[in-house]
């Protein structure tokens, strides 16, 4: 998938998101579960799913945009200021408003979910064998997840999904991470925005 402005923004902001984005990529042995069968699956014409988990933020575009040098880094008209959602995560380790609903779903082997971002902040929906932290360092430090979970440092596979956008993630991606019937979900940028998706 396409790489968004945002994250070159976050990349400017956070320099350590270059190192971790490009200069240390595992081998893709996701990528074919990920990112590319969702495409295709989207373009046939995005009814193939039965579910869907939704991203939440409340990003000011004031301020986001300037604190992450990038105009186009909140898309949709929020009211929680940068120094605010940084506040917030320093004294909670979490950004209450970004978030994924539900934060529990349910689909049936094989299907896709829907991954639906109403925030103004790009996300990921990302499938992940453990949570962990995503790919930006100074986040995952003031959220309390020091440790990326490997699927987030897999760039080429992340499915990065823009204000307003939509994507799927699909039924094998999810199966390849599920642990007892259960598949764990994680925005890659927050990686407090977590779900799980039972499998039935
Ligand atoms: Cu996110």
């Amino acid at each position: 998938m396409r790489r968004p402005r945002a994250v070159v923004g976050l990349a400017t902001l956070f320099p350590a998101v270059i190192l971790i984005g490009c200069s240390d990529l595992p081998s893709p042995t996701d990528a074919s579960l990920l990112a590319p069968s969702a495409s295709a699956a989207l373009s046939k014409g995005g009814s193939d799913h039965a579910g869907a988990i939704v991203a939440h933020d409340a990003c000011d575009p004031a301020t986001f945009n300037a604190a992450l040098n990038d105009p186009t880094a909140c898309m949709k008209e929020g009211h929680t200021a940068f120094q605010d959602f940084i506040g917030e995560l320093v004294a909670t380790q979490t950004a209450r408003a970004w978030r994924f609903n539900p934060l529990q779903a349910t689909t049936h082997a094989g299907e896709n979910l829907l991954a639906q971002n109403v925030g103004g902040e790009t996300h990921t929906f990302t499938p992940v064998h453990q949570f962990g932290g995503g790919f930006i360092a100074d986040l995952n430090g003031i959220s309390g997840n020091p440790v990326p979970a490997p699927e987030c440092l897999n760039f080429p596979a992340l499915d990065f999904v823009a204000s307003g956008e939509k994507s799927l993630i699909s039924g094998a991606a999810l199966a390849a991470v599920a642990v007892n019937g259960v598949a764990k979900v994680e925005c890659c940028i927050h990686p407090w925005m977590r779900a799980e998706v039972r499998i039935k």
